[in-house]
């Protein structure tokens, strides 16, 4: 190849299948029927390959039936839950796109993304029964309401749903890999509010083929349900399924090669702990904090982890000690550090390290079918190895664009195709990839996104405020909090806690002002008044 500084996958290229995620699914449950799919880690409430494929059809028909029909959006307010992948592959399996919400957020929260996305149909559970029902209240659009579990007045029950015969389940839908919508997960981008981030089948069905290459992965496939002997993954499903990692990195490419799901609500130290142990998991997919935890545990039982092959870690830096901390701390030889790097705009795994001879502190090397390169900040240029510049990302997994905005996906994926990812890397002569900092305005709050943006936003909104930054500021645990830099109205008298109780009442938890709130005179900005927020954050943070 000529050298073009562009980092091709050393990967041979993996199969991608012609088949919607769902159909796919589908044929790869009937090679496991009776193994477990997903069990709930606190009740055990379980279902098999076959039941899930079974119940999805269901819904997908019951769906139908309520007059749904292909294109129709339907969301997702759950906690990782067994009926999480059913409601999930069951809507898309009738060509209703999903949108998948953080089910601690604020109704405000939720109805925003819902009218963003014109969602028709919502499902959750009781205990968000109250929240929802104000949610359909701001969003007319909103036809149903579904609770798993209940009953609930003004929701149909999924468990009647689950009655359906299942005949309107369309096996010959026509869906188009490349142009329909699997899934409509929400990202900030590189600037501004969340927007909807338009997943294909072919998108996420390639990523689950990227991530499961023999070269990139050691999973083993479950072997088929005849023989006795099986072996089967075993996944503690504890980061969310809402958001792109768990939803497509653990659950979907789990249910491809037949794991066993075991979910898990919410983190809580000791069950998560206690899932662990009785549950042996083969392998972990954690984040940063979680990698920290565990490797701080004095208590930890290592026979529980007899059966683990790897540990996964993406969604914000690992730093090297964290890592090599929980590797001592396990004690296994054989055991793979493995980290990944991803955004939800790439379905998300564009970067996986070797699984052999990684290298600790950095993100890995391109998955098969994936080109990386390096651009340089002013002119665009490709870069070779020890120089650095904005990431670039092409690949299957590369999403369609941003719902209904064309002016930011223009923004990001540029007219030949490169996802530009706003984060500053480089990548040595063994093309393996270091990230360096984060050139868009993302904060990253244990692995979640916080859109400064939104924050901004609401603060405006308190009367006491005149103009206001928010930044992330570094912190041991979360990685980073957010801060915010607020410029008082002449007279106003509120407190910095006045401010912070303001915020902390409308959005949720891991969005709240934990870096604090600064008095400043004036907000620095361009002479067109925009914010400079990269040169806001070095200034203020170097002060
Ligand atoms: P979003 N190191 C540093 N930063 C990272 C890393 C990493 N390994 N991975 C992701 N990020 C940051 O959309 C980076 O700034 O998706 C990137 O632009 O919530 C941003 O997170 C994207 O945030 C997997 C499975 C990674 C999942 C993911 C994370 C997807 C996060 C690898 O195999």
């Amino acid at each position: 190849r000529i050298n073009d500084n562009v980092v091709y996958s050393r990967h041979e290229d993996c199969f991608i299948h012609t088949q919607t995620v769902v159909q796919r699914f589908f044929d790869q449950a009937s090679l496991w029927p009776n193994h477990t799919a997903v069990e709930c880690g606190i009740t055990g409430r379980k279902y098999t390959y076959d039941k899930v494929r079974m119940l999805a059809r269901r819904f997908g028909s019951s769906l139908v039936r309520m007059g749904f029909k292909k294109g129709e959006v339907l969301g997702l307010v759950l906690p990782n839950l067994p009926e999480f992948p059913i409601t999930l592959l069951g809507a898309a399996g009738v060509g209703m796109p999903v949108t998948t919400v953080n089910p601690i957020y604020t109704a405000e929260e939720i109805a925003r993304q819902m009218q963003n996305s014109g969602t028709s149909v919502i499902v959750t559970i009781p205990q968000m029964a109250d929240t929802i029902r104000q949610v359909a209240s701001m969003c007319p659009e909103v036809r149903r309401l579904i609770v798993v579990g209940g009953p609930e007045e003004g929701f149909v029950s999924l468990l009647e749903m689950f009655q359906d015969s299942g005949d309107l389940f369309d096996d010959n839908i026509e869906i188009d890999q490349f142009e329909d919508i699997f899934v409509l997960p929400y990202s900030s981008g590189t600037t501004g509010l969340p927007k909807g981030v338009m997943l294909t089948h072919s998108n996420v069905g390639s990523n689950i083929q990227q991530v499961v290459h023999p070269g990139t992965s050691r999973l083993i496939q479950t072997t088929s349900s005849n023989v006795t002997d099986s072996f089967q993954e075993v996944y503690i499903c504890v980061l969310p399924f809402f958001h792109i990692y768990g939803m497509a990195a653990v659950m979907l490419t789990g249910l491809d090669h037949g794991a066993k799901l075991v979910t898990l609500p919410r983190f809580e130290s000791e069950s998560f702990l206690n899932c662990v142990y009785q549950q042996h998991p083969t392998m972990l997919q954690l984040v940063p904090p979680l990698v920290s935890f565990l490797g701080h545990r004095p208590d930890l039982k290592l026979e529980a982890f007899h059966r683990l092959h790897t540990i996964f870690c993406g969604a914000a830096p690992l730093g090297p000690a964290a890592a090599s901390k929980l590797i001592e701390r396990l004690g296994k030889h054989d055991l793979l550090m493995q980290e990944g790097y991803g955004m939800t705009e790439s379905s998300p795994v564009t970067h996986m390290s070797p699984i052999v001879n990684n290298k600790i502190g950095s993100f890995g090397e391109p998955v098969s079918r994936t080109r990386v390169k390096v651009v340089d900040l002013n002119t665009g240029e490709s870069l070779g190895p020890g120089q650095e510049g904005e990431m670039c990302v092409f690949g299957p997994q590369v999403m369609k664009g941003y719902y209904k905005n064309v002016k930011a996906t223009e923004e990001t994926i540029d007219s030949t195709g490169w996802l530009h990812t706003g984060d500053i890397a480089y990548y040595d002569e063994q093309n393996q990839f270091f990230i360096v900092d984060r050139l868009k305005e993302l904060i990253k709050v244990k692995g979640l996104q916080v859109s400064p943006s939104e924050l901004e936003d609401v603060l405006r909104r308190h009367p006491a405020v005149l103009d206001v930054a928010v930044i992330g500021v570094p912190d041991d645990i979360s990685g980073e909090l957010p801060r915010a830099y607020v410029v008082k109205k002449s007279g106003a008298a509120a407190s910095k806690e006045d401010i912070a109780e303001f915020v902390d009442e409308k959005v949720a938890p891991h969005k709240r002002l934990k870096g604090g709130v600064v008095f400043i005179d004036s907000i620095p900005k361009t002479s067109t008044g925009k914010l400079l927020r990269r040169e806001l954050k070095s200034m203020l943070l170097s002060q």
